[in-house]
């Protein structure tokens, strides 16, 4: 309980969150009713039973789905300042958040009207709340290497206001290698580079992610301990893992969190941290991963909640100078 205490007061920083993943099923009604969108479910409390999944796949389905209501920049900036205000209230200083352009322009969305919606939202919550945020566009694995190329290309106009790439959804039978080209221009571009892997893909994913992708932090990486070797090759380089406890419980990577890997994860000397990955799907936002975990695995001690809030700055990408403003 003092344990607890402390976690929820400690400064943090959220790396793996996906802001269409922070569409809390009240706020996706009003924005129905605001754009003349019907929903597919009578009411909030239908919508939320309906958040049952059984992989990633089975809940990819349904936020592809819910992102159907953010229509105008407005939407994106409710969604993403309702985030940031949650944020601050788990006492996070710095968050590097992912968006996926092509979920929205694949839909008749500008991208011109997310970025709008989005700075508009990061522009308040760096004044008004203090957070320092970071954005990073990620490209959609089960679409065409060709279709990211062209996102990449539109999203030049917003280089100076990226901090990176990455790649997310559905990852069985989308091996890294598929996005060699874009990832090469994307270090060209001088963007960093991160790739989720190894949530439901084998190691080998993980191996294509650092070494085809030339990924800095790796997404998920769970199943990084079934391959020896790649836990050497993680360990010794030191890469983060940004690991997301309810997720994993609720895409049934794990079958409760008492069973979650992070323990042999620490243990093995890995670089990870806890995430909320995408919140309102999936439970809670990042004081309730840690909480949850810390509740669940009781070999998890102070030294321990230590390591994992110290890694939440070490393993982002701000200056050393800024992480310690915030520690
Ligand atoms: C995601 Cl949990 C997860 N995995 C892969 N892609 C995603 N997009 C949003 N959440
Ligand atoms: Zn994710």
């Amino acid at each position: 309980a003092q344990l607890s205490a402390l976690l929820a007061a400690a400064p943090k920083a959220e790396l793996h969150l996906h802001i269409e993943g922070t569409l809390e099923p009240e706020l996706m009604f009003a924005l129905a009713r605001r754009n003349s969108i019907t929903l597919p479910y009578p009411d909030v409390e239908a919508l939320r039973r309906a958040y049952d999944f059984s992989d990633l796949q089975s809940f990819l389905d349904l936020y592809y789905a819910g992102a159907g209501v953010l229509q105008t920049a407005q939407d994106f900036e409710d969604m993403a300042y309702a985030y940031f205000e949650r944020a601050a209230a788990d006492r996070i200083r710095r968050a590097e958040i992912f968006f996926d352009p092509q979920t929205h322009t694949h839909r008749g969305i500008a991208l011109a009207t997310v970025m709008a919606g989005l700075e508009a939202a990061i522009a308040r919550a760096e004044r008004e709340l203090g957070l320092s945020i970071a954005l990073i566009p990620c490209f959609l694995r089960h679409l065409s290497e060709e279709d990211a190329l062209q996102t990449l290309d539109a999203l030049l106009p917003y280089r100076e206001r990226l901090l990176g790439v990455g790649l997310d959804s559905g990852e069985r039978g989308n091996p890294p290698e598929k996005f060699a080209r874009v990832f090469e221009r994307a270090r060209a571009l001088g963007l960093r580079i991160v790739a989720h892997a190894g949530e439901e893909g084998p190691p080998a994913y993980i191996w294509g992610a650092l070494q085809t992708l030339g990924a800095e932090r790796i997404d998920h990486g769970v199943r990084c301990l079934e391959d020896p070797a790649l836990v050497e090759e993680l360990r010794r380089r030191q890469v983060p893992l940004t690991v997301c406890p309810l997720s994993n419980l609720r895409l049934c990577v794990v079958p409760d969190l008492a069973q979650h890997p992070l323990p042999a994860l620490l243990d093995a000397g890995l670089k990870v941290m806890l995430n909320s990955d995408d919140p309102a799907y999936f439970g809670g936002y990042l004081g309730a991963n840690l909480d949850q975990c810390f509740e669940a695995l009781p070999q998890l001690d102070a030294r321990h909640a230590y390591t994992l809030l110290r890694n939440s700055f070490e393993a982002s990408f701000a200056s050393p100078e800024q992480q310690a403003g915030w520690i």
